[in-house]
Parts: structure tokens; C-alpha cells; sequence
């Protein structure tokens, strides 16, 4: 059926009669019935990729642009008066994921149905999402987010688990998202829930009684860890999740014919950081129960298992105190003690043993111990992970470790989000890029072609008068289009750094102030979400909150800098913000970002890296070269160095470089605290001045000084065009399809 005759058939109208509402749930009918056709053929081995996160964006026209139908439809509505931008308003986005962890899963799984790959993503349905972000007197505070409607991507399955934990047995139901390729097959993503769940025990902001399992089980994610009920929540959750998983993955297995011991044949389970930790002792102990010898469950496990790590920050390795997984599932700490036990009879080195001295298990070693395969996610963090933070276990096994440089879908963050660029492109080389992105260097042959370069200047500009026009409308915020839009756009957290990017508006603003105006205009813009518990990360936001008002509403200085916060910084918003871009904010503290995704993002949509020598930052200097990109600050060997010498003191830089006393002291000087919350502003200027954790001083200048160049080098558009052409052009490295590939070819080895 077409669209016309779905209408027909659900409304008994025409298109032209419908209301966009109707028009949408006739469109999500149309794509899981087009979805349905090409169904995975679901050969012997799958991949099942767990994770706790899934941050997938909204659907229907990215799946309209896979099953190739996008401008067909968006011409059909238009003959009927209809307008598929206002259509899509309908769709609400689930915030079924955090950052880059959970973008990542989503632009995996589009990747791995292109390829026609049989994979399946296994998480959880989360009724509220992460949160929604309001701001109220310049300061984050966090609501509900839902996102369910009764017509949805999602359909409920007949597929049911029992969940044993210690207290209750649970039944948990999947719910399936389909997942479409581009020109290629449909896999799904599972998304499991119990029914019990109450999304009205929910009373102010996020707020819920943490010890009512039933109810709350999957109303967040990443409820609130600051306390003991929080912390077992977030077992509950992951035992949830991985029981469920493993009982899919045997029971699709066995249908097939596997023999347990030979589970690695029918099924290769990606661990998407160590949230889904618990599958391989719950594997172990269901395979226990079916028969299996304990010593030929871990073999057969542990072959199929494949971990892959996404920080190296101690903070955010799971460590589970063993009182807290007896609270929720006791049924695991003896096959958690057999797996520790094995360790500690081959090895005397304590740093890898699974039970700690304090009792705590440390999930990453359950997977490096208990998997095959073990990935960073771009090349410095893998080489950091080999050569200093997992060296012990590196040491161990060398066979084990391998890097998989991270990637993203060209669908979404090309073809989806900057039409305009994708049709020039497609004019000057062709559509191949679309299924081998490799063949925009093609691109190269155009550096000096004035016309292309006007072009994707003028592309440019249209896309900031998008992004102008949204913000006035979402937002009710004037920017100017004219100037240079420079944007950070992440989760909020200090080894981001984008309490150094706000030091340097300070600066920038106290120098318009004192006579010294920029050539051109500049927009600094961020967006970002900060975990409600992380208190300083509340106060970074509060302090660019309080410089965006100080800002904006001074007559001298807002015409030639300007500060917008977008509030609820989610994948619909950075589909507007990456396209508009000039220059891009990269600025981590070296060896800290894993690899970074925004940054390949941008990248591919013409926007020239202002960043730190970090994660994939690396690779894309590597690629682009000196000339288009800026980069700054320490390297990571030195970073590491001062980390492990403890030689850094931030009071010595405060005192002794003006320029950053000065914008330092700001923080708490007269002007920003008539506006803002003197606590908050306090507490931020104490933690700068006295210990600057994640180093923002020592790049102090240097960032300063190239961010400076970068504007300067802005004032030739003709060779900015160039930088941009070459950004684009060796933007294809970074397709997830690549990334999928490697995965396939090293880890996975489905069959194409
Ligand atoms: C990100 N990690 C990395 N983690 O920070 C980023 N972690 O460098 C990388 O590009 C990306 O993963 C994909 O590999 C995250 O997003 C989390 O969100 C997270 C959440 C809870 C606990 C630990």
C-alpha cells in the first residue's frame, strides 16, 4: 500500500483532508510495513549489541531516507499542501541515551543494517528517557521526558522473560524498534520493560521513591547513584536488561540448533561499555542450569563476548560494592567468585583480580578476563588503554586488545540534516559517497574551484539562517547571522572543558569592553546536559546561564559577542546546530576524551576543529592536515606526566598569569554576581583556583591564541572555503560503515 491508500483505509480521507497528525501515524504504518518486507533473513550467527543506552533521534525521516522513499513522500505531501518538516514536529524524540555512548550504539545499528549484517541492539525502554532540561534563574532543572504515545516506532512483542532478583520475579516483555537500512535489510532494536511500571510515582522534577522496584524499574535512565537505593536501582536496571538479553540470545540460539558449548557460532554479544557487565555471568549461570559444566560455560562465554570501553576516567569504571549486588541478585556472586577465583590462581597481581580488597567488583575486569576481544574507540585512547590504564591486563593478554576508531551514519548527519550540502556534493561526484563515503575525497579536485567554493560558503549561510530562526522560535533568542557561529555542543562535564570556553568569553568580553572589537561578530553557542548529582558541572552551566544574560543585554558588547545556551541540547537540536557551524570546539583535556563523535560530525558538515590533540581529534589533524584544523594545548604524554607526578598546582597559574587572574576572579567580581547564585559562582572560582582538576590554566593561553587565529583566518572566506572543502572531503574515514566493517572483520565475522 501507498500512502494515499493507507489514508484511505485508516481515515477514509484523502492527504489534502488529513490533519498532520494523521498524516504522521499513516507514515508510520507505510514504513513498518516496507520495514517488514525486508527483514533481516536472519542467517546462523547474530550479533546482539547491548547497551544501557540508545540515543536514536527521531525516526521517520531517516527511515523514509533508508527505505528510499524520502523525496518521493516529501513531493506527494507538498502537492497535497502538506509540509513534512511540520509533519516530523509530531514526532517526539526519545532521550534514550546520555552522549556519545549512546549516539554511537544508534549510529551502529543503521550501519549494521546497511551493511546487511544480521545484529540486533538489546536495551532497555525506558519510560522517561534520561531527562528534559529547563532553565530557571540560570540554572539547570530536570523534568520528565516521555516519549511513549500510543502510536509509536514501537511494537509489543509476544516475547517474555522471568527476571529472578533476590526480593521478586519480574516478567519482562520486548518491545521492538525497527531498525532500517539504507537501500539494504531491517533489523530490530529490543527494547525490554515490565509491565508494572507507574510513571505516576514520579512527584517533583525527577523525583521517585527509589526502593519501589516494580514501579520504577525502567521510568529513567541513570536514575540518581548519590545514595545506596539509587546505586541498587541502577543494578536492578542492568540485571534486568542483561537477563532478559541472555534469554533472547540462547533461546534464538537453540532455536537455530546450537548446542550451548558452541554458543559462539550462532552468537557474538557486543558489551557497549560495562553497563551490560552482568550478561556474562548471567550467560554462565543460565548455560549452569541447562546442564552445562561450570569451566565449559566460561569457554563457550567468553568466545562469544566482545567488550568495548569508552573512557578512561576511574570515576566512571563500574565498581559494585558485593553487598549491593546480594541486595538485588544474589544468584551471580557465586559465579562472580568462581571467575575471580580462576583469575586469582593464575595471576598475584592484585590490580587485576575481579573482587578488590574493599570487596567491590570491578566490571571492566569481569570483561577483559571474560571476552574475547577488547576495544578503545580511536587510536591515542586505545594506545592509553594498552600502554597506561589497562597496561596490567594488556600485559596479559595483547591478543585481546584492538582499536575500533569510532564512526557515525552519513544518513542522518549528512543526508538528513544538510540537504542543501548533500545535493551539492551529489552534483560535483556523484551519489556513490552515500554507500562508500570514501569517495568524497573526489571532492579534493574542487579546492580551487571559486564556484564550489561560493557554493558551500552560500550553503553555509543558509544553514545559519536555519539555525536563526530556530533559536528565535524555540528560544526567543536574537543572533546574528553575519558572525562567527563557534560552537560546543556535548555532555556537560569539566574534562570537557567548557569551563575554559566560557574563560575565554570572559576575556573576550572584558577586551570589547576596554575598546577591542572583533572584525567579525562572533556567536559562541553550546548546548549540553549535566547529570543532576554532578554539582560543579551545575555550576559551569550557572556560570554560562549568568554570562549569556550579562552578555546579551549589554549594548557595547552584544553586537559583537553573543552567548546562547540551548536549553535541552538533544539529537534534533544538533541536527540543526552542526550544519551551521564554523568553527567546532574540541577543546578536552588531552588523553581524556575517548574519541569524540560531534567532532566528526561537524567535520563532514564543513566546520573547521578548534581542539586539543585528543581522541579522534588526533586522527582527523592527521587527515586534514596543519592547515585545516587548529590545534592547542598539552599533548597527552604530558597531561599523563603531571597526572602521575602530581606536580600541578592552579593556584601558581592564578597568581602568576594576569590574563587568567583576571578572567578567574570575574567569576566572582561584581558583574556576574548581582545576576547570578554567589554560592554556585564561589564554589566554581574555589575549584578552578584550587585544584583545576582537568587543567584548564595551562592551555589558558594557547587556546586564547589560536581561537584568535582562527578568527583572524576567518576574515578570508576564499581560503576558509578551502579549509571547509577539505574537512568535508576527508570527512569519509569517520562513516560508521567503516567502523562497522573493522568490527565485522576483526570481532563479529558475520557473514555479508
Ligand atoms: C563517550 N562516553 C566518550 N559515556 O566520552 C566519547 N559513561 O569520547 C566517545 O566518543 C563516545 O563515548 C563513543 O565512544 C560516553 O558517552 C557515557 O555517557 C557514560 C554514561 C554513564 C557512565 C559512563
Amino acid at each position: 500500500m501507498n500512502l494515499s491508500e493507507i489514508i484511505k483505509s485508516e481515515y477514509n480521507k484523502s492527504i489534502s483532508e488529513c490533519t498532520n497528525e494523521e498524516i504522521y501515524n499513516a507514515l508510520l504504518t507505510l514504513v513498518k510495513t516496507m520495514a517488514e518486507g525486508k527483514q533481516h533473513k536472519n542467517s546462523k550467527k547474530k550479533l546482539y549489541y547491548i547497551s544501557a543506552e540508545f540515543l536514536i533521534g527521531k525516526l521517520l525521516s531517516n527511515n523514509l531516507i533508508n527505505l528510499g522513499i524520502y523525496d518521493d513522500i516529501k513531493e506527494e505531501l507538498a502537492k497535497n499542501g502538506k509540509d513534512l518538516c511540520e509533519i516530523e514536529e509530531f514526532e517526539k524524540e526519545p532521550s534514550l541515551g546520555n552522549g556519545g555512548l549512546g549516539r554511537l550504539a544508534a549510529c551502529f545499528l543503521d550501519s549494521i543494517a546497511t551493511l546487511g549484517l544480521n545484529g540486533d541492539g538489546v536495551g532497555l525502554n525506558y519510560h522517561f528517557g534520561l531527562f528534559r532540561q529547563v532553565f530557571k534563574n540560570n540554572a539547570q532543572t530536570t523534568i520528565p521526558d516521555p516519549w511513549l504515545t500510543e502510536k509509536s516506532w514501537l511494537t509489543k512483542t509476544d516475547v517474555t522473560y522471568t527476571v529472578k532478583f533476590r526480593d521478586m520475579n519480574v516478567t519482562s516483555r520486548m518491545y521492538d524498534i525497527d531498525v532500517t537500512g539504507y537501500d539494504s535489510t531491517t533489523n530490530k532494536l529490543h527494547l525490554f520493560d515490565i509491565e508494572s511500571v507507574d510513571e505516576n510515582i514520579v512527584e517533583d522534577g525527577i523525583n521517585f521513591n527509589k526502593e519501589d522496584i516494580e514501579k520504577n524499574l525502567t521510568l529513567f535512565l541513570y536514575p540518581d547513584d548519590s545514595d545506596d537505593a539509587g546505586r541498587i536501582l541502577r543494578i536492578y536496571q542492568q540485571y534486568f536488561m542483561v537477563s532478559s538479553a541472555a534469554q533472547l540470545i540462547l533461546d534464538e540460539a537453540v532455536e537455530k540448533g546450537c548446542k550451548l558449548y558452541d554458543l559462539a557460532d550462532y552468537a557474538v554479544i557486543q558489551i557497549n561499555d560495562t553497563h551490560p557487565t552482568m550478561v556474562i555471568p548471567e550467560l554462565i549461570r543460565l548455560m549452569v542450569e541447562r546442564g552445562l559444566e561450570m569451566d565449559d560455560a566460561i569457554e563457550a562465554v567468553t568466545r562469544a563476548c566482545a567488550y568495548t570501553n569508552h573512557t578512561i576516567l576511574a570515576e566512571a569504571l563500574e565498581k559494585w560494592p558485593i553487598s549491593y549486588l546480594k541486595k538485588a541478585v544474589p544468584q551471580l556472586i557465586p559465579i562472580i567468585e568462581v571467575l575471580d577465583d580462576k583469575v586469582r590462581r593464575k595471576y598475584d597481581d592484585g590490580s587485576v583480580y575481579i573482587i578488590d580488597r574493599e570487596e567491590r567488583v570491578h566490571m571492566a575486569h569481569i570483561d577483559i578476563h571474560y571476552s574475547s576481544s577488547v576495544n578503545g574507540v580511536a587510536s591515542l585512547h586505545t594506545d592509553i588503554l594498552k600502554n597506561v590504564e589497562l597496561n596490567n591486563f594488556y600485559k596479559i593478554y595483547p591478543e585481546k586488545f584492538n582499536n575500533k576508531t569510532n564512526g557515525i551514519t552519513f544518513r542522518r548527519w549528512l543526508i538528513h540534516s544538510n540537504p542543501q550540502l548533500t545535493e551539492l556534493i551529489t552534483s560535483l561526484i556523484g551519489d556513490g559517497f552515500k554507500k562508500d563515503a570514501t569517495e568524497l575525497e573526489k571532492l579534493l579536485d574542487y579546492k580551487d574551484n571559486e564556484e564550489v567554493l561560493n557554493k558551500i560558503l552560500s550553503i553555509k549561510n543558509t544553514k545559519k539562517a536555519e539555525l536563526k530562526n530556530a533559536l528565535m522560535e524555540r528560544q526567543n533568542v536574537e543572533i546574528n547571522e553575519n558572525s562567527i557561529f563557534d560552537i560546543q555542543i556535548k555532555r556537560l562535564h569539566e574534562y570537557k572543558r567548557q569551563q575554559l570556553n566560557a574563560l575565554y568569553i570572559i576575556h573576550k568580553y572584558l577586551e570589547i569592553k576596554a575598546g577591542k572589537k572583533p572584525t567579525t561578530p562572533i556567536t559562541v553557542i553550546f548546548g549540553a546536559k549535566a547529570a543532576p548529582a554532578y554539582i560543579i558541572a551545575q555550576d559551569i552551566i550557572h556560570l554560562i546561564l549568568c554570562l549569556q544574560e550579562l552578555i546579551n543585554n549589554d549594548p557595547e558588547v552584544s553586537p559583537y559577542l553573543k552567548v546562547v545556551m540551548v536549553e535541552n541540547y538533544n539529537v534534533t537540536w544538533a541536527e540543526k546546530l552542526i550544519p551551521a557551524c564554523d568553527i567546532s570546539e574540541q577543546i578536552s583535556l588531552a588523553s581524556k576524551e575517548a574519541s569524540g563523535t560531534g567532532n566528526m560530525k561537524f567535520m563532514l558538515n564543513g566546520a573547521v576543529t578548534l581542539g586539543t590533540e585528543d581522541g579522534a581529534n588526533v586522527e582527523i589533524h592527521d587527515l586534514v592536515g596543519d592547515d585545516n584544523i587548529y590545534i592547542f594545548g598539552d599533548l597527552s604524554e604530558t597531561v599523563v606526566e603531571r597526572y602521575a607526578n602530581g606536580s600541578y598546582c592552579a593556584a601558581k597559574y592564578y597568581n602568576n598569569n594576569p590574563v587568567i587572574k583576571e578572567a578567574v576572579d570575574f567569576i566572582t567580581g561584581s558583574e556576574l554576581m548581582s545576576i547570578g547564585d554567589k554560592e554556585r559562582l564561589e564554589r566554581l572560582s574555589n575549584e578552578l583556583i584550587g585544584k583545576d582538576w582537568f587543567m584548564t590554566f595551562p592551555d589558558f593561553d594557547a587556546y586564547v591564541k589560536t581561537r584568535e587565529q582562527a578568527y583572524a583566518d576567518y576574515e578570508n572566506r576564499h581560503d576558509w572555503a578551502k579549509k571547509m572543502l577539505v574537512n568535508i572531503a576527508k570527512a569519509g574515514y569517520f562513516s560508521s560503515d567503516r567502523t562497522i566493517e573493522e568490527y565485522n572483520r576483526d570481532i563479529w565475522k558475520l557473514e555479508q
